[in-house]
């Protein structure tokens, strides 16, 4: 077949969506275009008289007249299948450099502070240690493989794409840029004489197509602190979440809240991921929602909390970051800023930075012999256990027993010891984030 007949094949066929093809299986191709019928009629010769391995289009032709852009969608699909290997291995490594870090750390002597439930011999817990390692090393080493067969497999599928369509995608979107240029080009010579000057463009208001936090609604002129839908990631569906537009400027995307004890926070690892509660009282967002804000800009955090003698603190920190679910949202918490102190970063054996996320029924806590969100009926980014805690349990007044309450160790006072042996509560807390970027 020669080209020129080709490109007239592929143009009519791929331009207009409803075009026929008829095709003989054995003797004389003939491949009719009905919208085009006189315009591109054309006959390709028979298999026969070709020459050995010298007839690339006849065996692919007919399937792809037209699939053409279904395969160029899966060649996208399988673009993005690679790239989320490709980030599948990259956690692996990262996960497995956060195994050597623990065991690094394991021998760590200091680690019975005040406010660890209980203790154990070191013995036992450096043989749990390595057990957990070991474990966990061989899970990785498998998944690892998984991973492995799964690229080769998509390896061969890329493969046989490219042999198939690449000379007929090629020419597709050839014809497809030369159209944009062209229709370009011809805007471009309508914009010059027509259209509205550079500045008039630039002192419109800027019109987001896609509201990726609370900042963004600030930036087209939403004032008032209320529900919004963001959409973070165009790659995962939108959802609402609940914007404060006064504090300090406004713009922030709130992602917990407590101030009645309405919601109960003593969850399961799957409520924490996907969120509970009511936005507008209320609310943990979940964690998936928290890793996918997070992760589309750098943000910082703003806790806010209130206890019952009416005493309002703030604690800023300048990076905030929820690593993704396989990752067990580890936290990264940047630089403190406020006027509550640091609890946070409380000690070298009390820091919330780089933890993973624990809850009752799921241990990732640093706490060897127990699990710190059973302990403290909390989801929470433990150490082992506590310095802050901002999803323990809601008290009303201050109360006794386990400090399984709302917690922030550097509030003033919270850690002298109280007539009667009763815990600090606290009435209100916020946690809420914004781009570091941010511009009031
Ligand atoms: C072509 O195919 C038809 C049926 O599809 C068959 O009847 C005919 O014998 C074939 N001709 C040749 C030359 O193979
Ligand atoms: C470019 O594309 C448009 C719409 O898809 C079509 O109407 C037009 O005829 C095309 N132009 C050329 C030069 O192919
Ligand atoms: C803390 O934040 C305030 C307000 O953003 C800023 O003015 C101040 O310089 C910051 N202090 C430090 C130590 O970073
Ligand atoms: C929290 O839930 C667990 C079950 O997941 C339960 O055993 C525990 O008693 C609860 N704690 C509180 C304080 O309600
Ligand atoms: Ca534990």
């Amino acid at each position: 077949m020669r080209l020129a007949a080709h490109l007239c094949w592929l143009s009519s066929a791929v331009l207009f969506a409803q075009s026929v093809l008829v095709v003989a299986d054995n003797e004389t191709e003939e491949v009719r275009d009905e919208t085009l019928q006189d315009a591109c009629h054309v006959k390709l010769e028979s298999r026969e008289k070709c020459e050995r391995g010298e007839c690339p289009f006849q065996v692919s032709l007919p399937p792809l007249t037209l699939q053409l852009p279904k395969h160029f969608s899966r060649i996208e699909e399988v673009f993005k299948e690679v790239q989320n290997l490709k980030e599948m291995v990259n956690n692996m490594k990262k996960s497995c450099q956060d195994c050597r870090l623990q065991a690094d750390d394991s021998g760590d002597p200091g680690r019975s502070g005040l406010l660890e439930p209980s203790t154990e011999t070191p013995g036992e817990v450096a043989d749990k240690k390595v057990r957990e390692l070991e474990s966990e090393v061989n899970k990785l080493s498998s998944d690892l493989k998984n991973a492995k067969e799964e690229i080769n497999g998509l390896q061969g599928r890329l493969e046989k794409l490219n042999l198939i369509n690449m000379n007929n995608v090629e020419n597709y979107v050839d014809r497809k840029v030369a159209n944009l240029t062209f229709v370009v080009n011809s805007l471009d010579g309508k914009c010059s004489s027509k259209c509205s000057s550079q500045e008039e463009i630039q002192s419109r208001p800027v019109q987001h197509l896609i509201y990726k936090d609370c900042s963004d609604y600030h930036a087209i002129g939403k004032r008032s602190s209320e529900t919004y839908r963001v959409t973070p990631d165009p790659k995962y569906s939108s959802f609402e979440v609940y914007c404060d537009m006064e504090t300090m400027g406004g713009g922030w995307t709130v992602l917990q809240a407590r101030l009645d004890g309405s919601t109960n926070f003593n969850r399961t690892w799957q409520d924490y991921k996907v969120g509970f509660g009511n936005l507008r009282r209320e609310f943990w967002l979940g964690n998936d929602k928290i890793h996918l804000l997070t992760k589309s800009k750098d943000m910082i955090l703003r806790i806010d909390l209130e206890d019952f003698s009416g005493i309002k603190l703030y604690a800023l920190y300048d990076q905030f970051y929820v690593a993704n679910e396989f990752l067990k949202y580890r936290v990264h918490i940047g630089n403190y800023n406020g006027t509550a102190g640091d609890a946070l970063h409380f000690s070298k054996h009390y820091n919330h930075d780089m933890k993973f996320f624990t809850t009752p029924d799921r241990d990732n806590d640093r706490y060897p012999s127990g699990n710190c969100g059973l302990f403290y009926s909390s989801g929470w980014w433990f150490d082992a256990c506590i310095s802050a805690n901002l999803n323990g349990k809601y008290y009303h007044q201050k109360y006794r027993g386990v400090r399984n309450g709302i917690f922030w160790g550097t509030w003033p006072g919270i850690n002298e010891a109280q007539p009667g042996g009763y815990k600090f509560s606290f009435k209100e807390a916020k946690m809420m984030i914004r781009p570091k970027n941010f511009k009031p």
